[in-house]
């Protein structure tokens, strides 16, 4: 179990958090996504024996926001 903080620019409004929250949280392994508008940052919590960080990443990306490092 990991637990890593991204940081993702792009996110403005709550659909934008129901669009990243939803489409990680459905990402087998993940445990918990939280996204904090405010910091710009997603939380998440994930087995890294069912899913990668880049999986995730590649998740928020495809909704069309930027993760900027690590
Ligand atoms: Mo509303 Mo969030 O257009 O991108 S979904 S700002």
């Amino acid at each position: 179990m990991l637990n890593k903080t991204l940081k993702v620019e792009g996110m403005t409004c709550d659909h934008c958090v129901s669009a990243v929250e939803g489409s990680v949280g459905s990402l087998k392994g993940v445990d918990k996504v939280k996204v904090d508008l405010n910091q710009n940052t997603v939380d998440v919590v994930f087995h890294e024996d069912q899913v990668s960080e880049d999986q995730i990443k590649e998740a928020i990306d495809d909704q069309g926001y930027d993760v900027v490092s690590s």
